[in-house]
């Protein structure tokens, strides 16, 4: 019997990402997807993003739902009791507002917040039920992008799917309609799906959402590096890299970059990977993408959803659309 020798770095670095990081710096362009971001650090961050004045993402979505709860929810329930499944582990208070408002329409509210974070599940179900009393969490480990299963519901009951927070924006056109067809393929005849994008908008409001006065998001952008440091064994030093976002008009998203303020060659022992960078080039981090009036709709009826009825502010910057699986 042979034995294949394994690198120490072998033993924390996941398949996943160091052949995500491989693939994505040996692209040209470079790219790094921005699941990536997403490590305690970057969690965190984003955390602290939702709340700085030129996000407006959070807060114009928390004032639609606020507004629109109880209607939400009623439309959504009809004669049934509702399920609420929700695509991530909770965006804490937005589902919270959900959560209230179907707990004030029925005694019990079944909730199955679905992430590939067992951690992330924990700390929602543990915040939720402590908070919300008529809430029963039923959390699910699942990579939602890949596969979804959800739990069989009673002939009474109906799902309401939470997809809210604009996390759509993160995938490709092609991508997105893919992965809802993949939820609606998870759902019943009548569940209903409730989405929430973020819309075009003024350029300027645009870009000062994605490049802070503050700095909080370029420090998001570059926790990324930090994270391959710290589990590539990686030796990008974070000051030669700076943050960039950008409108891309023809493609209708943001997108952020790292640009390389120097010519420089940076080491990645735990993909035994040497990367040579220009003066100015980048890795492309993100893109978020932002729908026009009506696109949304399109997209779910694509999917198999008979859109129902769509939530704005009164700016028009955020869409909330609740469609019914047909
Ligand atoms: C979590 C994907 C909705 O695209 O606005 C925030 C992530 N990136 N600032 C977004 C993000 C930069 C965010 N989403």
């Amino acid at each position: 019997m042979t034995t294949t020798p394994i690198s120490p770095a072998s033993f924390h670095i996941s398949d996943k990402i160091a052949s995500a990081v491989y693939e994505g710096l040996m692209s040209r362009p470079k790219w790094l997807p921005s699941w990536l971001f997403y490590d305690a650090a970057g969690s965190r961050l984003f955390d602290q993003i939702t709340g700085i004045p030129e996000y407006y993402v959070t807060r114009t979505e928390r004032a639609i739902l606020a507004k629109h709860a109880s209607e939400i929810i009623s439309k959504a329930a009809g004669q049934s009791i509702l399920r609420i499944v929700e695509l991530g582990a909770g965006s804490a208070d937005k589902t919270r507002i959900l959560l209230t408002a179907a707990a004030d329409r029925q005694d019990t509210v079944f909730y199955e917040p679905v992430d590939v974070s067992a951690t992330a599940l924990v700390e929602a179900q543990l915040r939720i039920e402590d908070e919300l009393p008529g809430v029963i969490v039923c959390p699910r480990v699942q990579d939602y992008t890949q596969d979804l299963e959800l739990d069989s519901t009673l002939p009474n009951e109906r799902r309401l799917l939470l997809y809210i927070g604009s996390s759509i924006g993160n995938f490709e056109p092609g991508e997105s309609l893919m992965l809802l067809e993949r939820v609606r393929a998870a759902m019943d005849p009548g569940d209903c799906f409730l989405l929430g994008v973020d819309l075009v908008k003024d350029e300027a409001v645009l870009q000062a959402a994605y490049d802070d006065a503050g700095g909080v998001t370029a420090a998001f952008n570059r926790n990324l590096l930090t994270r391959l440091n710290r589990e590539l064994d990686a030796d990008f030093s974070l000051a030669s890299f700076g943050h960039r976002a950008v409108w891309n008009p023809a493609e209708s998203r943001m997108e952020m970059h790292l640009v390389s303020a120097k010519n420089q060659e940076v080491w990645l022992p735990g993909i035994e990977l040497r990367v040579n960078f220009e003066v100015g080039e980048s890795i492309h981090t993100e893109n978020s993408y932002k729908y026009r009036r009506g696109d949304a709709e399109a997209l779910l009826s694509k999917a198999g959803f008979a859109p129902q009825e769509t939530w704005t502010d009164e700016r028009g910057w955020f869409a909330v659309v609740l469609a019914r699986a047909v």
